[in-house]
C-alpha cells in the first residue's frame, strides 16, 4: 500500500469504520442508560510517563459530539469544568448556566456529578487530612458539588476518595482518617436534604467509589467491599443515602471477580451506578473501553445485572488510548465502546433466555432427588453426571459470545 497522507487519514478512519458494520443508530443508543463522561473525552492522553498526545476539548464540543453518537447522559467532575479558583464564585454560576444551555440544545440529561479529589495541590495529604482546613475545604468542596448536581438536574453523586492512604506508614492513624472522611460525607449528606428540600427535588444518590491502587501505595478504602462495611459502620450519618458505585476495572485490578463483587453490592442494595470498562488484574489502571479485554467476563457480568433488573447508569469511564487523534475519539472510540456494551446488553438478554442454559440450570437446582441428606455418599452419587453442567452452560456462553449458538462453524 503506498503511504496515506495525512489529509486522507481521517476519510480512511471512517471507511473502514463503516466497513466493520454493526452499528446502532443514535436513537437506539439513547435507549439505553449509558453516561459520558466530560474527563473522559477530554482526556489528552497525559499520564505518569506521558505528554498529551491530543489537544484540549471543551464541555461544549463533548456535550455536541455525545448527541452526535447517541450518548444521552453527561456527568462531569467540578474541576472538569470550573476552574479551582472558580469554585463557588459568580464565575461558577456563568459556566453551570453554559452547560445547562449546552445540555439543553442537544438534548441531553446530566446524570451524575463528582468532586475532584485527587490532583490538586490541596489534597496531597488526602481529603481527610490532618488539618482541620482542609477538611473543612473538602467539605465545602463536596457541598458546593452536590449544589451543581441539583442545579444541573443531576440525580447521582459519585465519590472517588483519591488520595485518601499514604506512601509510608506511621504518620496517618487510620481510624481517624476514615472518621474524618465520613465527616466529609456526611457534610454533602446534609446539604443535599436541605438543598433538595428547598428546590423541591429528590435528594441525591451518593455513590462512593473504590480503587485498590493509585493514587496512593495504601488506600484505606481500597474495595468496594472495604465501602460496605464502611457505609455500615456507624460513622455515616444517613447510610441510606450512599451507596456505590463500583468500576469494572478497580474490582478486577485487585484480583476479584467483578461479577462477584457486584453481587455482594446487589445482595447490600447498594448496586446504584456503574463505571465500565476493561483491562488486566494485579496492573495500574488502564482505562480500556468496556469488552476489548474480558468480552465473556462482561457478558457474565451482564447477564447478572440484567436478571437482577439493574437500572442505574452505565458510565464510560475510559480513556481513549493515547493513539487515537481527537477526530477518532468521537469518530471511533466512543460510538465503539456504546456499540459494543449494547451488543453485550442483548447478547445477556438471549443467555438469560437460551433454553440450553434455562434447562441445565434448572436441572442443577433440582438435584438428583435423594431423600436421605445425611447419607453423603448418596448425595455425591445423585449428583454426579449433573454436575458436568457447569461446564456445558461455560461452553454455551463462549458459544452465545461468538455467535456460535446461532450455528457458525469453520470447514477445514
Ligand atoms: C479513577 C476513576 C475516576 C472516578 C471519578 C468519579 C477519573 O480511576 O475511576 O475517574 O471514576 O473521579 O468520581
Ligand atoms: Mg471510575
Ligand atoms: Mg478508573
Amino acid at each position: 500500500m503506498n503511504p496515506v497522507p495525512v489529509e486522507q487519514q481521517q476519510s480512511l478512519v471512517t471507511r473502514l469504520m463503516n466497513a466493520c458494520g454493526g452499528a446502532y443508530s443514535p436513537e437506539v443508543r439513547r435507549k439505553y442508560f449509558i453516561t459520558g463522561p466530560q474527563w473522559a473525552a477530554a482526556y489528552e492522553g497525559q499520564a505518569l510517563f506521558h505528554a498529551p498526545t491530543r489537544r484540549p476539548v471543551g464541555f461544549e464540543q463533548v456535550i455536541r459530539e455525545y448527541a452526535r453518537i447517541g450518548i444521552g447522559h453527561w456527568c462531569t467532575h467540578d474541576t472538569d469544568v470550573i476552574p479551582t479558583g472558580m469554585l463557588g464564585k459568580d464565575g461558577q454560576d456563568d459556566i453551570v448556566g453554559r452547560i445547562g444551555k449546552a445540555l439543553k440544545e442537544n438534548g441531553l440529561v446530566c446524570s451524575m456529578v463528582t468532586t475532584e479529589t485527587f490532583h490538586h495541590a490541596v489534597w496531597a495529604a488526602s481529603p481527610a487530612a490532618e488539618a482541620p482546613e482542609v477538611r473543612a475545604y473538602a467539605a465545602w468542596r463536596l457541598k458546593n458539588t452536590v449544589r451543581i448536581g441539583h442545579e444541573l438536574g443531576a440525580k447521582f453523586a459519585v465519590y472517588w476518595p483519591g488520595s485518601l492512604g499514604y506512601y509510608v506508614q506511621g504518620a496517618v492513624e487510620e481510624t481517624e482518617t476514615l472518621k474524618w472522611y465520613a465527616e466529609g460525607l456526611n457534610a454533602a449528606c446534609e446539604a443535599d436534604i436541605e438543598l433538595a428540600a428547598k428546590l423541591g427535588r429528590p435528594t441525591l444518590k451518593h455513590c462512593m467509589e473504590a480503587k485498590p491502587f493509585e493514587p496512593q501505595a495504601e488506600i484505606l478504602l481500597p474495595t468496594s467491599d472495604a465501602m460496605l462495611s464502611f457505609i455500615s459502620s456507624g460513622l455515616l450519618t444517613h447510610p441510606e443515602m450512599v451507596g456505590l458505585n463500583p468500576e469494572y476495572l478497580h474490582e478486577l485490578m485487585w484480583g476479584a471477580a467483578p461479577r462477584a463483587a457486584l453481587a455482594r453490592a446487589l445482595v447490600a442494595g447498594k448496586l446504584w451506578h456503574f463505571d465500565i470498562n476493561d483491562g488486566y488484574r494485579l496492573k495500574h489502571d488502564v482505562d480500556i473501553a468496556v469488552g476489548l479485554v474480558n468480552p465473556l467476563d462482561w457478558l457474565n457480568v451482564l447477564v447478572l445485572l440484567r436478571s437482577h433488573g439493574y437500572e442505574g447508569p452505565f458510565n464510560l469511564d475510559y480513556k481513549p488510548p493515547r493513539t487515537t487523534s481527537n477526530f477518532g475519539v468521537f469518530e471511533v472510540s466512543f460510538p465503539t465502546a456504546v456499540d459494543r456494551f449494547i451488543t453485550l446488553w442483548e447478547m445477556a438478554g438471549e443467555a438469560i433466555t437460551d433454553p440450553v442454559i434455562g434447562e441445565a440450570s434448572a436441572a442443577l437446582r433440582a438435584g438428583g432427588g435423594v431423600k436421605d441428606a445425611r447419607d453423603v455418599d448418596a448425595v455425591v452419587a445423585a449428583n454426579r453426571e449433573l454436575l458436568s453442567l457447569h461446564e456445558l452452560i461455560a461452553h454455551r456462553m463462549v458459544q452465545i459470545l461468538i455467535g456460535q449458538h446461532r450455528g457458525r462453524t469453520y470447514s477445514l
